[in-house]
């Protein structure tokens, strides 16, 4: 754990059609959302690998919230992550936590969003049951060739659709090499997995250490091999990254 506050980036993806739970209760709501763009907004540490985004991840038993961000815009995150975005000035009003809708994490499964500076445009909501209410937003986007965690939920999922009760087409992306690093190749999240033989998303032993290697990996040895930065290295590549998304709109900061 950090000692001082973690600076996260908070990505923001734009629904671009619900899954049919999610519109009903959105449709219950649109007088108060009125024309605003509604956005998931997932916490990372690496906005250097969204390029490699497949899907993105909620709690399916947490509880999110539909908030007003602004006269443009609302987002979709846990009430906790609300209330911190809106002491550090994210929304306008300041300090105004607006919240019109709760929702349920299971409710956004099958809900297609942006996936900003992505590789694949558009993805879609997934379960993940190690999402945390307690850390970040409670959304993770979801990036299998770079994060271990991420990649063992995903081939889970893509395993067992039926038995997760997803539709097998919302996660038929195979992972998208992003960062190379010498030791580990293109894809270090799979390589690990497959080092320390990892099985599932269960096995949180060895997925703990896969964590920590693929991080400090990547952060110290990883070179882009895609987008704007490819052929500098990672820890060159991550500020920038970061500023452009936020330049862009595509992304605000977030810390805790
Ligand atoms: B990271 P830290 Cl490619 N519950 O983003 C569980 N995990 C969460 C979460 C929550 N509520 N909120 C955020 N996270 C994930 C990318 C990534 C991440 C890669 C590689 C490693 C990695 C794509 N997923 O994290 O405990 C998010 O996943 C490993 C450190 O605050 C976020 O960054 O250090 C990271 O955990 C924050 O974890």
């Amino acid at each position: 754990e950090a000692l001082g506050p973690q600076e996260y980036t908070g990505i923001k993806m734009e629904v671009t059609s619900w899954s049919p739970l999610a519109q009903d209760l959105i449709s219950s709501v649109s007088s108060k959302l009125e024309n605003r763009k509604v956005f998931l907004v997932a916490a990372t540490l690496r906005p250097e690998t969204m390029y490699g985004q497949t899907n993105c991840f909620v709690g399916p038993s947490l509880k999110y919230g539909v908030f007003i961000a602004n006269k443009d815009e609302a987002y979709v995150c846990t009430l906790r992550a609300a209330r911190n975005m809106a002491f550090q000035g994210t929304f306008e009003p300041r300090e105004k936590v607006n919240q019109v809708l709760e929702i349920e994490g299971e409710k956004l499964v099958g809900t297609k969003i942006k996936a900003p500076f992505g590789i694949i445009p558009e993805v879609y909501v997934l379960p993940m049951e190690s999402v945390l209410a307690t850390k970040g937003t409670g959304v993770v986007t979801s990036v299998p060739s770079d994060s271990p965690d991420d990649f063992a939920t995903y081939t889970d999922l893509r395993k067992k659709p039926a038995y997760y009760k997803i539709d097998p087409s919302w996660c038929s992306i195979d992972p998208i090499p992003v960062i190379e690093t010498p030791t580990y190749g293109p894809m270090i999240a799979p390589a690990l997995c497959a080092s320390l033989k990892i099985q599932s998303a269960k096995d949180a032993k060895q997925l703990a250490e896969a964590k920590e290697i693929a991080y400090k990996e990547g952060f110290y040895n990883g070179t882009m091999i895609i987008g704007e930065f490819k052929g500098r290295s990672v820890q060159e590549a991550k500020p920038k990254v970061r500023e452009a998304m936020i330049k862009a709109g595509l992304a605000v900061p977030y810390a805790e």
